[in-house]
This record gives structure tokens, sequence and C-alpha cells, in this order.
């Protein structure tokens, strides 16, 4: 018997109901009609597009159980938006970006590998489980990578950087590790050794 991994918790997760709230440079005002998410850096073409022009993209449901790396986990969430591919294909993105850097109107950043924010069911969320984010969870978009952890999903985003070379965002700049992925348990950099707060 095959066992779908979504299924299997990642090492040193528990899960409870629902998401808690982390808002670590606070909640920004967001004007819905000057909102605009850029997409910027090696890319051929830059491109904005306004709330409106967003909900008119390609998207998909991606149901997946959703990870702090602080070790809470939610079941089951159906997170629903367009494909990061998406935005890199209309971009035109130049074959030296190696990393996306999300950032966001209250100034959070975050970096991403390329590979893993163009995986198939890497998006740029709009809604979960069936409606618009509220604004303390990140009303109107945030990334969502099933395969990292939660901080990799920043809320309020704004732009979509393509770069070359790594830089830390926000929790990398604390400790946090550069990519993040939940089934390898890469809460810290260099821990391969698994000690935790
Ligand atoms: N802009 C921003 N995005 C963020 C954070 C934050 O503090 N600011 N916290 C991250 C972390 S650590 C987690 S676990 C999730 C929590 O999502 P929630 O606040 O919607 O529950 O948001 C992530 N995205
Ligand atoms: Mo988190």
């Amino acid at each position: 018997m095959t066992q779908d991994k979504e299924t299997i918790v990642p090492p040193g997760q528990y899960f409870i109901k629902n998401f808690i709230v982390y808002s670590v440079l606070g909640t920004p005002l967001i004007d819905k009609e000057r909102y605009r998410l850029r997409v910027t850096g090696l890319v051929e073409r830059e491109l904005e597009f306004s709330y409106d022009e967003l909900l008119r993209l390609p998207q998909i449901k991606v149901t997946a159980d959703s990870h702090c790396v602080t070790k809470w986990s939610v079941k089951n969430v159906t997170w629903e938006g367009i494909p990061i591919r998406i935005f890199a294909e209309m971009a035109g993105v130049k074959p030296a970006a190696r990393w996306i850097m999300f950032r966001c109107l209250d100034g959070y950043t975050t970096p991403v590998p390329i590979e893993d924010a163009l995986s198939e069911n890497a998006i740029v969320a709009l809604r979960m489980n069936g409606e618009s984010f509220k604004l303390e969870h990140g009303w109107p978009a945030r990334p969502f990578i099933p395969h990292l952890y939660l901080w990799k999903s920043a809320k309020w985003l704004n732009i979509i950087e393509f770069i070359e070379k790594y830089i830390d965002g926000y929790w990398e700049a604390r400790g946090y590790h550069e990519r993040g992925n939940i089934w390898l348990e890469e809460r810290f950099k260099n821990s391969s050794e698994k000690h935790h707060r």
C-alpha cells in the first residue's frame, strides 16, 4: 500500500486546530485600489498586477497540512491561488536566477530556492478554505509551498523578486534555515543535529 505524504506527520510536528497568528512586524493597512503585486529582478519583463488582475489569472487548489517551524501544524488546509510558475513564465525569468525573495507590505522578507518556488504546487495563494484571507492572515496574497515551513508563506506579499545569490530574509537573519524543507526538518541553519529551542 502506498501512503500519501500528506497523511504522515513530518518529524517533530504536532497538530492543532487553527493557525496561530504571527505578525512579527505588525499588520499593515492595505488599500485595495492601490495594491499591486510586482514581479521583478532577473526577468525579461517586469510585471505588475492589481488585485482584480490577480483574480483573473489561472488558479489551482492545493490541499495540504501546513507546518510552523515552532512545531504546530494544521491538517488539511485548502490553499487556492496562482502557480508561481505562471508568474515566472509571464515575466521570462533569466537563467541566472537561483532564488526568489518574497517581499511584503509590512517589510517582512523571505527567500526560497527557485526550484522549490517553481514546483508544481507552489502558489501565490489568494484564498484559504474557500475564502479570501482575513487581513491578519495576509490579505490579499501570500505564497504557499506545501513542503516548506510556514515562515516562507509571507503575508501581505507585494513583490516577487528573482535573484541570483542567496540573501537572508527576516527569520533567516535570525538563524532560520535557507530553505526550510519540512521533511528534512530544516528548521535552523547548519543544524544537521536537531537541537531545538
Ligand atoms: N508578513 C509576515 N508573514 C508571515 C509572518 C510574519 O510575522 N509576517 N509569520 C510567518 C510564520 S512564522 C507563520 S507560522 C505564518 C503564520 O500564519 P498566520 O499568521 O496566518 O497564522 O505566517 C508566516 N508569514
Ligand atoms: Mo511559523
